[in-house]
C-alpha cells in the first residue's frame, strides 16, 4: 500500500500526536504569508487601482496564502527610506524608476537617456526585450528580484509656476526639481538648468514653497498629485520616458514556495500590463482637464532640447558610463545617439 497524505493522516496521525511525536509536515497548516508592498504614488494612480485588484487576485487564487497589503503614497516614506526598507526587508515589494534605483544598480539609469524612445511602441519592444532583460540582469546582481514587465510612468514633461519652457534656452538657470537620481541631474545640469534632487514625498511643498520653481512628470502624475494646484505652466517636452520596476526583496522571493511564486509573478505582470494602457490613455487625454483647472499647456520643438544635450557632451558622457554593450543595446532601438 502507498501511503498518501491522507490515509497516513487516517492511521498515524492521531497516533503520533498521543505518541508525543513531532507533527509532520504533511498535517501542518500551510505557512501564510502576510506581506508588504509599497509605492510612492497617490492612491488614485492607476498603479494603486490595479494593485489594488492584483493583490484581490493574489489573495484568491492563493486561497489567502499570500495577503499582501499596499502602502501608497511614500506612507512608509521617501523613495530613498523604501529602498533601504526594501533591501533590509521591512517592506517586500517596492515599485521604483530604474533611474532613482541607479543610486545602488548604476546600470538600470539607462531606460532614461533623454530622447532615447520616439513612442510607447519603442518603449515596449526595448523593456520586453533585450534592455529590459539587460536591467533585470543588472538588478539581480544587486540581490533584488525585478518582475518581467515593468509598470508604466510615461513621458515627462516639464511644469513652472513662472514661465513656460519653448526651447532649451528657456532652460538656462531654471531651478527645477529632479528626483534622487545621477542621470536626471546629468541631464538637467546639460540642459543649462539648475537641478536640485528632491524625493516624491517632498515635492508638492516644495513647489508651494518656491524652494524649486518647477518640476518635470508625466501627466498622469501631475493630475493625480495635484500638482497643477502650485504649477501654472506645463510645457509637452516628452524629455524621457520612466517607467517603475516592480521589486521584490531576494530572501523573501527564494523563501515563497514555486507554486506562490508562480501565482504572484503571472498576476503582478498582468497588473503591469493594464496598468501601461491605462497611463498611456490618461497622458494622452489629460491635457484639457488640466487645462480646465488652469494649466497653461505649450508644444515644444524636441530639436532644441537633443541639440543641447549634445553639444553639452551628455550622451558621450554617459555612453561611456553605462560601456559599449549596455549602450548598443539601448542604440539598437532608439537609433544612434553618440
Ligand atoms: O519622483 C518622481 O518624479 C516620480 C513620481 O515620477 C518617480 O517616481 C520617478
Amino acid at each position: 500500500m502507498t501511503i498518501t497524505r491522507r490515509n497516513f493522516l487516517a492511521t498515524a496521525g492521531s497516533g503520533a500526536l498521543m505518541l508525543g511525536l513531532p507533527q509532520t509536515r504533511a498535517n501542518a497548516a500551510p505557512e501564510v504569508f502576510n506581506l508588504k508592498y509599497a509605492n510612492n504614488l497617490p492612491v488614485s494612480h492607476p498603479m494603486n487601482v490595479r494593485a489594488k485588484e492584483m493583490v484581490d487576485a493574489i489573495r484568491a487564487e492563493t486561497k489567502g496564502r499570500v495577503n499582501i497589503q499596499i502602502f501608497p503614497n511614500n506612507q512608509l516614506g521617501s523613495d530613498t527610506d523604501m529602498l533601504t526598507q526594501l533591501r533590509a526587508g521591512g517592506i517586500d515589494f517596492f515599485t521604483l524608476s530604474g533611474l532613482i534605483l541607479a543610486t545602488l544598480v548604476p546600470a538600470a539609469a539607462i531606460t532614461g537617456i533623454g530622447f532615447a524612445f520616439a513612442n510607447y511602441d519603442a518603449v515596449w519592444k526595448a523593456l520586453d526585450g533585450k534592455l529590459g532583460a539587460y536591467v533585470r540582469g543588472q538588478i539581480a546582481k544587486a540581490n533584488l528580484v525585478a518582475m518581467d514587465k515593468i509598470w508604466d510612468n510615461g513621458f515627462r514633461e516639464i511644469t513652472s509656476s513662472t514661465k513656460p519652457i519653448r526651447t532649451a534656452a528657456d532652460l538656462k538657470d531654471f531651478k527645477i526639481r529632479v528626483p534622487v537620481s545621477p542621470l536626471w541631474t546629468s541631464m538637467f545640469e546639460a540642459f543649462g538648468a539648475a537641478p536640485t534632487s528632491i524625493n516624491f514625498s517632498e515635492v508638492y511643498s516644495a513647489l508651494q514653497t518656491k524652494l524649486v520653481d518647477g518640476e518635470e512628470n508625466p501627466l498622469a502624475i501631475i493630475s493625480t498629485a495635484k500638482l497643477y494646484e502650485v504649477q501654472k505652466y506645463c510645457s509637452l517636452t516628452n524629455h524621457m520616458w520612466d517607467g517603475f520596476w516592480f521589486l521584490s526583496n531576494k530572501g523573501l522571493w527564494d523563501r515563497l514556495p514555486a507554486d506562490l511564486r508562480t501565482i504572484v509573478a503571472k498576476h503582478v505582470n498582468a497588473a503591469a500590463m493594464k496598468e501601461r494602457v491605462d497611463v498611456a490613455a490618461l497622458n494622452a487625454t489629460l491635457q484639457s482637464q488640466l487645462t480646465a483647472k488652469g494649466m497653461l499647456f505649450n508644444a515644444t520643438n524636441p530639436d532644441s532640447f537633443r541639440d543641447q544635450l549634445r553639444r553639452a557632451g551628455f550622451y558621450a558622457h554617459w555612453k561611456g558610463k553605462f560601456g559599449n554593450e549596455a549602450w548598443g543595446i539601448l542604440e539598437a532601438s532608439s537609433g544612434r545617439l553618440a
